[in-house]
């Protein structure tokens, strides 16, 4: 029977540091296609692995392409993701097998770059914001795979928490009951991506990388075989108007439902259409916050590493 190992490909650099016993860090593709407009998308994906060398860790951006679960992507591979002349599909865990069966391009969302991040043996993600429960869960039953994968893959997330298209404070009650970890990165409250505080506390408010891996590894070290969702406000001068984004979020929840918008369509429309009502400066914000995101990432990767084996 196949087993994932058997599907993952390694880029020279991912391979080179891991024999080598770098730090590495994971970095999603669904962000690429689904997240950001062309060329910004292609840039950004750029700038992020930039900022996780600069910080001495390796950067492994994560895609479905051919047949392999890909750890580590070609200068090449990165832009047909981001370019989008062919058709990328939008993974979660469900549908790793079925595109590695058919083939094609596929990115990685949090949940499956979670996966085939622990697979990979890397212990430390970078993204803008994780998946949640949606607003109106109670009906629609919308809750992102982002949270179950949460619930059981080790691996640290490092996020600007989530967008207020989703219901907060229900993604935090849900994050309890599965027993995963929330921390604030020199902050107690839990961040809304767009802007740095929900209103809503973390479970600690933590004030290093060192402090980030040292609770990761005990986490771990318990046999708590969750993720740790580490939460990193956006920089106060990037973060947009909350009444803005706020205006922006209610009218594309009531045009998600007037156009009967369902299922893992429903956040890359909310997205795009955040991000159209409310121009480019929500790109800006989105660009800079997921950077910052990918600093602290490899600064946790690095503390990791250099705490392995105490
Ligand atoms: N939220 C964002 N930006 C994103 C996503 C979520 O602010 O790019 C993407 C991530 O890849 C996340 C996915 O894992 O959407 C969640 O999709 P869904 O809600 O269908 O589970
Ligand atoms: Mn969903």
């Amino acid at each position: 029977m196949a087993n994932l190992n058997e599907f993952l490909a390694f880029s020279p650099e991912v391979a080179a540091a891991r024999q080598a016993g770098l730090p590495l860090v994971a970095l999603e593709s669904t962000v690429i296609s689904h997240g950001m407009p062309w060329p910004d998308n292609l840039a950004t994906a750029q700038t992020l692995e930039a900022a996780v060398r600069d910080q001495g860790a390796v950067p492994a951006t994560i895609a479905v392409i051919d047949g392999k679960v890909r750890i580590g992507l070609s200068p090449g591979e990165l832009e047909r993701l981001a370019r989008g002349e062919e058709p990328v599909q939008k993974l979660s865990r469900r549908d790793l097998a079925i595109r590695l069966c058919l083939g094609g391009l596929g990115a990685t969302t949090v949940a499956a770059t979670m996966v085939a991040a622990r697979a990979a043996g890397i212990q430390v993600f970078a993204t803008g914001g994780i998946g949640g429960v949606h607003r109106g869960a109670q009906q629609s039953f919308d809750i992102s795979a982002d949270l179950s994968e949460l619930a059981r893959t080790p691996v640290a997330v490092v996020c600007a928490g989530a967008k207020s298209i989703l219901d907060l404070p229900l993604t935090l009650e849900v994050l309890e009951t599965l027993g995963v970890p929330v921390l604030g990165y020199a902050t107690a409250r839990f961040p809304a991506f767009y802007s740095r505080d929900s209103g809503l506390p973390v479970d600690a408010r933590v004030d290093s990388p060192s402090a980030i891996a040292h609770v990761c590894r005990t986490h771990w070290g318990l046999g708590l075989q969750s993720g740790v969702l580490v939460t990193h406000p956006v920089p106060a001068e990037l973060a947009l108007d909350p009444a803005v984004a706020e205006a922006a979020i209610a009218q594309a929840l009531g045009e998600a439902l007037d156009q009967g918008i369902r299922g893992k369509d429903t956040t890359p429309f909310l997205l795009a259409r955040v991000k159209a009502l409310t121009g480019g400066e929500s790109l800006k914000t989105n660009v800079a916050l997921i950077q910052n995101n990918a600093r602290l990432a490899a600064q946790v990767a690095v503390a990791l590493a250099a705490s392995a084996g105490r």
